[in-house]
């Protein structure tokens, strides 16, 4: 493998700088370390920023999650990128993009993705480096998320089915295998590792585990092992160098806090930590040095893809419009997303795990429409009033909102270029917003381009 100093990218920009950027850039030498991470369920739109902002950082890094995650990028062009397990900075050929130790990784999906992104004209060689202690996920986790789900019956999670649960529960049962087994030479004892896992799995889902076809399976990360060796790197020792010799780091966030394992609405949440602390752990860089500026991104209104309580959900017309409107289908799988209004009791509560320090507030141009727009600011929960998020996902499936009521803008903010361009109505929204969850708003989206970004203060 070579040296993660060798394979560090020539961070001198040679493209001719954007306009939208220059404040960016500034940003960027106020702050060495960012993070940005979904303040919902998802889909809030991170991809965005974290692809703007990668423009201006060194190194990008993936610190959780799998190819669960979906976030979609348009360029300059306007041409449209769909990312699930490379970071978003392989858009910035200038940027160093880090998988972490947290990340699970289904190899064949990762080399899939990067042949895909080399046909679009994005190659990654010398600009990806994948960290030897990060999970593998195999197919056969994929299917036992398939076939854990329909064990489920009618008490599914709505999983993505990628694999994420089984391959974390291996990791935390300590029967997985790491990028560092798959390179030690011993394919013997990776294929003997490997089995056992087949065999369990088998014990556990005899209908849906083919062990000859799951056995043949194993070639196929033994085969890719010429491809992961050009990547494969110490990136604690990577991102720590980094650090010290002053490279801008970028954190991406995948999935969101309320699908955290521990904040999120459990048991419908992912297998991971998308909060502040799993970006420490799956990747190795200090919290003091994670959490100089968090960023939160919250979309101007809630979706929800997959199964769980969401007490601010909406069905009927105004559901369809905004569903259609902001496009809300799932980036990796398609599926249509839950639609509902802004839930500031959620937002509170993720501010305070992750310690926003400021937000972005996304796709405030899909309610230009809208002639009221509502915030839950409490839940009644069993004749009482509450302002807190509750533990019990059944508790939380029995939360009636308690909704504030504000008038929408009925104007089009798509071309809004400064935060005083913005209708009053919409400044009003935005401000109340912050007032409630007692954190700053930065940035606000009005459309799905890298310029259709309002700079706040
Ligand atoms: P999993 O597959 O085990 O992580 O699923 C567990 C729950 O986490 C939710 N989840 C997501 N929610 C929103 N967006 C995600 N990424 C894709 C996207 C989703 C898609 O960007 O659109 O394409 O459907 C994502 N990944 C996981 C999931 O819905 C379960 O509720
Ligand atoms: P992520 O998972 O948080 O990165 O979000 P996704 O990429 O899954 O979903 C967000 C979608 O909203 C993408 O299609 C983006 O192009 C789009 N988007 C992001 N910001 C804005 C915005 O401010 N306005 C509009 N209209 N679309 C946006
Ligand atoms: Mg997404």
């Amino acid at each position: 493998a070579a040296s993660a100093s060798e394979k560090s990218a020539d961070s001198k920009n040679t493209s001719s700088k954007k306009e939208y950027l220059t404040p960016y850039s500034s940003f960027a030498d106020q702050n060495q370390v960012t993070c940005v991470l979904g303040s919902q369920w998802g889909d809030e739109g991170k991809g965005k920023l974290v692809d703007v902002l990668a423009q201006t950082y060194d190194v990008v890094c993936r610190c959780q999650g799998g190819a669960n995650a979906g976030h979609t990028i348009y360029d300059d062009d306007g041409k449209k990128f769909a990312l699930h397990l490379v970071p978003s900075g392989i858009l910035n050929q200038n940027a160093m993009n880090v998988i972490g130790n947290g990340v699970v990784v289904h190899l064949p999906s990762l080399f899939k993705e990067l042949d895909t992104l080399a046909e679009q004209g994005v190659p990654y060689e010398g600009r990806l480096l994948l960290s030897d202690r990060a999970h593998l996920l195999f197919t056969l986790h994929m299917v036992m998320d398939g076939a854990g789900e329909e064990k489920r019956g009618g008490d599914q999670i709505g999983t993505t089915r990628r694999g994420i649960g089984p391959a974390y529960s291996a990791k935390t049962s300590r029967s997985g295998l790491r990028v560092c087994d798959l390179l030690s030479g011993d394919k013997e004892a990776f294929v003997s590792r490997y089995m056992r896992l087949v065999e369990d799995a088998e014990k556990r889902f005899p209908d849906a585990v083919d062990v000859d076809a799951m056995k043949a399976d194993v070639d196929t990360y033994l085969d890719l092992i010429p491809r992961v060796q050009e990547i494969v790197a110490d990136t604690v020792t990577y991102v720590n160098d980094a650090y010290d010799s002053g490279k801008r780091i970028l954190l991406e966030g995948a999935n969101a806090t309320l699908l955290d394992i521990d904040f999120g609405t459990y048991p419908y949440v992912t297998s991971s930590n998308p909060s502040l602390g799993g970006m420490c752990t799956g990747l190795g860089l200090a919290p003091s040095k994670a959490s100089q500026c968090v960023v939160g991104v919250v979309k101007a209104y809630l979706t929800r893809v997959g199964a769980g309580p969401f007490p601010t959900e909406l069905d009927g017309e105004i559901a369809d419009f905004l569903r259609e409107k902001g496009g809300e289908y799932g980036t990796t799988t398609g599926r249509p997303r839950r639609i509902g209004w802004l839930d500031v009791v959620a937002l509170r509560y993720t501010v305070q795990i992750n310690g926003f320090t400021e937000l972005n507030v996304t796709k405030l141009d899909v309610l230009d429409e809208c002639e009221e727009v509502k915030i839950c600011t409490g839940y009644r929960l069993k004749g009482e009033e509450t302002g807190t998020f509750p533990a019990s996902a059944t508790d939380l499936e029995l939360c009636e909102p308690v909704y504030e009521s504000m008038p929408g803008w009925n104007t089009d903010t798509t071309k809004c270029k400064s935060y005083d361009d913005l209708p009053a109505e919409a400044r009003a929204y935005i401000e109340r917003m912050e007032e409630l969850s007692g954190c700053s708003v930065r940035w606000i989206g009005v459309g799905p381009g890298r310029d259709a970004m309002v700079w706040k203060n």
